[in-house]
């Protein structure tokens, strides 16, 4: 297949399908729409949900997913590829194998570890295949504190988790504020890229179970990156999309009953530089 040069950049979503579609591949799917990306994805797991519970999970066959990683990159020239919810150790051997077959595409992976209901999204020894095989590949990762804090093995502020997990796995990482109890109407994100640390406040909009945050920031970034940004002016312009992706959920009035993030895909010129 040949694609034109006016096509918008392919972007890869490696995650886990969520029913109520707040998170997981379809929040990623929406976010690159928004973003004037063209995604593709490769299904992890289906999660049986609605926002605060889920109530099963199943694991896709690790061949499965590479039969989807192989027709997808054969048919489509991917600019960058983003990691989800990566269930057991197999899926995520398969994922790294693919990744590290292409170093040059950046790899934005968000470290989903378990459902804001609760549940877990990946078992002990896929986190520690993750840790050991996936994350020295990223170009960046995106925890959010409980996330970071497990990843660590300590738990520390966001400012620290985002220095101290660049030290111990070498990549860049962008630690999400939204759990530090520090700060009350603001959040500030934390990023460590190659060493150096920046800052990212913003409102504190969120709802006590507003799921699929996470999913969409690193689309987010992960579309940015596609289109050539830097990473950090993608991080930037990824938090400035999911505080408009937020902004708007609150004034869709059925939205705010069912608490599953919602996006509007027409907002490609506004995030144009
Ligand atoms: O938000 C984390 C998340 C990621 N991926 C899938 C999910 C969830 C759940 O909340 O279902 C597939």
């Amino acid at each position: 297949m040949t694609f034109p040069d006016t096509s918008p950049p392919v972007v890869l979503t490696i995650a886990g399908s969520d029913s109520s579609a707040g998170a997981g591949v379809q929040a990623d799917l929406k976010t690159f729409a928004a973003l004037g990306a063209y995604g593709v994805n490769a299904i992890t797991a289906i999660v049986a949900e609605a926002p605060g519970s889920v109530s099963a999970v199943s694991h896709v066959e690790h061949t499965l997913l590479r039969a989807q990683l192989k027709r997808v990159s054969s048919s489509f020239p991917i600019a960058a590829i983003k990691t989800g919810m990566l269930a057991n150790r197999k899926i995520v051997r398969e994922t790294a194998r693919f990744c590290r077959a292409r170093p040059s595409i950046p790899l934005i992976i968000d470290p989903i570890l378990r459902a804001s209901a609760g549940k877990s999204l990946l078992s002990s020894n896929g986190r520690s295949y993750l840790k050991r095989k996936l994350l020295p590949l990223a170009t960046l990762v995106t925890p959010n504190l409980p996330e970071a804090e497990l990843l660590l093995g300590r738990s520390l502020d966001a400012k620290d988790s985002a220095l101290s997990l660049h030290e111990k796995f070498g990549c860049s990482f962008l630690v999400k504020g939204g759990h530090d109890p520090g700060h009350s109407d603001e959040v500030v994100d934390y990023a460590c890229v190659h060493g150096e640390l920046y800052e990212f406040p913003h409102p504190r909009l969120a709802v006590p179970d507003l799921h699929g945050t996470g999913c969409t920031l690193s689309a987010a970034i992960t579309a940015r990156m596609a289109h050539g940004d830097d990473l950090v002016v993608a991080i930037e312009k990824g938090t400035h999309y999911l505080g408009e992706a937020m902004q708007e959920h609150f004034h869709w009035p059925e939205q705010a009953a069912s608490r599953a993030l919602n996006h509007f895909p027409n907002r490609v010129d506004s995030e144009e530089p």
